[in-house]
């Protein structure tokens, strides 16, 4: 029976990673732009329906997106219309609005955006009623703007109300100043990261700094536009989606991967890393050994996100890897890094590092692989978010945009303590240890600072 994944692509950076993604998703399952099948392994169509509606044309089948894609203005959604994968979305999964949302969380999350909801969810139920076992519901935006970010927040909330007992995962692509020059993007991404700690299963944090860092150096790009930026992002959510859309034995579907991941319901952020990085119009016929794949995934370099998983510990970490690779092999060499490096994994949860299986690999390559780790490293792209968010709040400059639309200033205190929570209770699991005394309550934030 499938089990289908609803994807919503919102404001810019949603639906130009969105535009890339599928582009590289058909091509894994031997589908061109237009949605028919030319492929030639089984495998590629065994579970084509997790991300794919099949239509029937008549004459051949055709796999189209089940996906909604949302902007407060319509330029974006409009180039991708027109672009080469236009014709493969369904026509009435665009819903637009007009003059955008200017960078302003509050007019995605209160006002504009509120008004667009409606039809929004009107849409997604239609995408909904069809299917047969619905997993969930997947959100690309970016934390920057006011579209992706306050629709997407908004959007967010009103699933969880309507789909209670169905996953919500994000790819949420963080904002920073090598990218781009708006200066109110840590208050939206800081009010965004408030309203994921409640409503989000799954954030996969995606983070422009770091992929900045990656494109320029790594891939030797200069001066990196959003199209090399958005190369990288799609080939890691290609990585990440890969036990979702091929049979395979573990993390199968969204339940199972967060239930492998997410020890707790708050540290639910994951730092994607991708191994071997490379630009998306070369191709690689090359041999990766499966230690050298191993250690990538590990290292600070391969990570999008800009922290240091040196400084911080593994709760748990999910790697798959991709091609003829032996499950033993991968086992082992995972399994060795481990104990070589066992002070960067908490000794509370054994065995907190699974390995998946594909022996498809992706289009132009040989063998990959891919981690999603649930590090309390991750703090370090909330702090520098903090940082800047609270520099500006001290003084509160730019906040008439943001009252201006009704907003409450007590929201932006509670993002701010909510956010400053989040990094102690990373921090107080990242000095716990198996010895420590049992702590009691829900909460981090709660444990005696002695521990
Ligand atoms: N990686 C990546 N980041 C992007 C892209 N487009 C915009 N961004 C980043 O996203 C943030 C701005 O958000 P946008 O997605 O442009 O905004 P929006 O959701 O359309 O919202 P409004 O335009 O304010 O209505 C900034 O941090 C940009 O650097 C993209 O294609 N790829
Ligand atoms: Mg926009």
């Amino acid at each position: 029976m499938p089990r289908e994944i609803i994807n919503v692509q919102a404001g810019q950076a949603g639906n130009q990673v969105g535009e890339n993604f599928w582009k590289m998703v058909l091509a894994e399952h031997g589908l061109d732009y237009n949605g028919f099948y030319h492929g030639t392994d089984p495998l590629q169509l065994a579970r084509v329906d997790t991300y794919f509606s099949e239509v029937n044309t008549g004459s051949a089948a055709k796999y189209v997106p089940r996906s909604v894609q949302i902007d407060l203005e319509a330029g974006v959604c409009d180039r991708l219309r027109s672009g080469p994968t236009g014709a493969l979305y369904k026509p009435d999964t665009f819903i637009t609005g007009e003059g955008g949302a200017g960078n302003n969380w509050a007019k995605g999350f209160y006002t504009d955006g509120a008004e667009l909801v409606d039809p929004i969810m009107d849409a997604l139920r239609k995408q909904s009623e069809p299917c047969d076992a619905l997993q969930g519901f997947q959100i690309i935006h970016s934390l920057g703007g006011g579209t992706g970010a306050g629709l997407g927040c908004l959007l967010l909330s009103k699933l969880r109300e309507e789909y209670p007992d169905r996953m919500l995962a994000t790819f949420s692509i963080l904002p920073s100043p090598k990218v781009s020059e708006t200066v109110v993007e840590p208050y939206n991404a800081l009010l965004s990261v408030h309203q994921l700690v409640e409503n989000s299963d799954m954030t996969i944090c995606v983070d422009n700094e770091a992929l900045y860092d990656i494109t320029s150096r790594a891939l030797k790009v200069k001066g990196p536009t959003f199209d090399d930026l958005n190369g990288v992002i799609s080939q890691v959510m290609c990585g990440v989606s890969t036990s979702l859309r091929f049979p395979g034995q573990l993390n199968g579907d969204l339940r199972k991967l967060c239930l492998n991941l997410i020890p707790f319901p708050r540290l639910h952020f994951l730092a994607p890393s991708s191994a071997p990085l490379h630009d998306a119009k070369t191709q690689s016929f090359q041999r990766i050994s499966v230690p050298d794949l191993t250690s990538a995934l590990f290292d600070r370099k391969s990570l999008l996100v800009a922290c240091d998983p040196r400084f911080g510990r593994y709760l748990t970490a999910a790697t798959i890897f991709r091609g003829k690779i032996s499950s033993r092999e991968a086992e082992y060499t995972v399994h060795q890094l481990q104990q070589k490096n066992s002070h960067l994994f908490v000794d509370w949860i054994p065995d907190n590092v699974s390995v998946t299986l594909c022996s498809v690999p992706p289009v132009g390559h040989k063998q990959s692989a891919t981690c999603l780790a649930n590090t309390t490293a991750i703090q370090e792209l909330f702090t520098r978010s903090l940082s800047q968010f609270t520099a500006m709040y001290k003084r509160q400059a730019f906040m008439h945009w943001y009252t201006g639309e009704g907003m409450d200033t007590l929201e932006f205190s509670e993002a701010e303590s909510n956010t400053r929570d989040l990094v102690n209770e990373y921090q107080q699991y990242q000095e716990a240890t198996v010895d420590s005394e049992e702590v009691e309550g829900e909460h981090a934030s709660e444990l005696d600072q002695s521990v």
